[in-house]
């Protein structure tokens, strides 16, 4: 596959795995969701990936009120390119986490391209005090989790969604996620080129190794060949390493609090745009140079950030 000339920074804002008392930085009002987003795409991010959350409690959200108060907030302010997750909660159905998706139809949103356990609730052992009542049953829960994503619900997903032209970010937690996303291309689910989120350390995922990140890689070229794009995501302390790796070998890098609190081992990030900030000097400093927003638009064949309902 061509090797691409500039890389495009994704950050996930805030997400659905961590909790108000993890870091003071994670956002979850209105407010601060739209203040941390500016600030990430002015650092250098070109994609958001976006989830809500109530904004009293700071539980994940995919109530498209939720999202309401700040897409148009973030429009008016950046030219960054919104991607809304329909990952959501991660125990909902498929036809409530497009919900957000079909309302506002964005540039991008997430396709979770298998079924899995998704849990990360070694992480409740780390808390004894919660500042909300829902966070440790939900993260120390977790261990119950199966995420839903049948070839059924991905077919519902894209099908609903074929409408309003939307790309995906394929989030590919193991290989045999790549197997899935082929078979779906073959019956014309997707168009190239497609976008893929090699995502690395979920607890029911692949792990965080770099031999994993290129056997994804290879695995994908196989399969893709020139029809496709690439990211990486590292979760947790993976984050910074892996992304300036996949940098190296020519891929797109996701960073965001989503993913990571972390901006260095052991300390806590103090914002998005910290952890965007640092990412893009990696990958200045090993020679590319970042994507635009609209550079992004043009390497992924997106329809444009005046074709959104938001
Ligand atoms: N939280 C990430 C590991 C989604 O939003 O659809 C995966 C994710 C899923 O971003
Ligand atoms: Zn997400």
């Amino acid at each position: 596959m061509a090797r691409q000339k500039k890389t495009v920074i994704t950050c996930a804002i805030t997400g659905a795995i961590h909790t108000p008392t993890m870091s003071d930085a994670l956002p979850y009002t209105y407010d601060d969701i739209a203040k941390q987003a500016v600030d990430a795409a002015e650092a250098g991010a070109s994609i958001l990936h976006l989830h809500a959350r109530n904004p009293e409690t700071g539980a994940p959200s995919v109530d498209p009120d939720d999202f309401a108060p700040f897409l148009p907030r973030i429009k008016q302010a950046t030219d960054a390119v919104v991607n809304i997750s329909t990952g959501g909660s991660l125990t909902l159905s498929i036809q409530d986490r497009i919900k957000p998706a079909k309302t506002f139809s964005p540039e991008m949103c997430s396709m979770n391209m298998g079924s899995m356990n998704f849990s990360f609730h070694p992480l409740a052992k780390r808390y004894d005090d919660w500042k909300f009542d829902w966070e440790k049953d939900y993260v120390a829960g977790s261990d119950g989790n199966i995420f839903r994503n049948t070839f059924r619900d991905i077919r519902e997903a894209a099908e609903t969604l074929a409408p309003h032209d939307i790309k995906f970010e394929h989030e590919c937690y193991d290989v045999g996620h790549l197997y899935n996303l082929k078979f779906c291309m073959e019956t014309g689910l997707f168009k190239a080129p497609i976008f893929i989120q090699f995502i690395f350390g979920i607890l029911g995922g692949i792990g965080p190794e770099v031999d994993n990140l290129i056997f994804m890689k290879r695995t994908a070229d196989r399969l893709f060949g020139d029809d496709y794009r690439w990211s990486v995501l590292g979760a947790g302390g993976a984050q910074m390493g892996l992304a300036s790796t996949g940098a190296q070998m020519g891929g797109n890098v996701r960073v965001g609090l989503e993913d990571s609190l972390f901006i260095t081992r052991g300390k806590l990030a103090e914002s998005n745009a910290q952890q965007v900030a640092k990412i893009r000097r990696i990958v200045e400093e090993l020679g590319s140079e970042v994507a635009t927003p609209d550079e992004a638009r043009d390497i992924l064949a997106l329809k444009g950030g005046d074709k959104v309902s938001f």
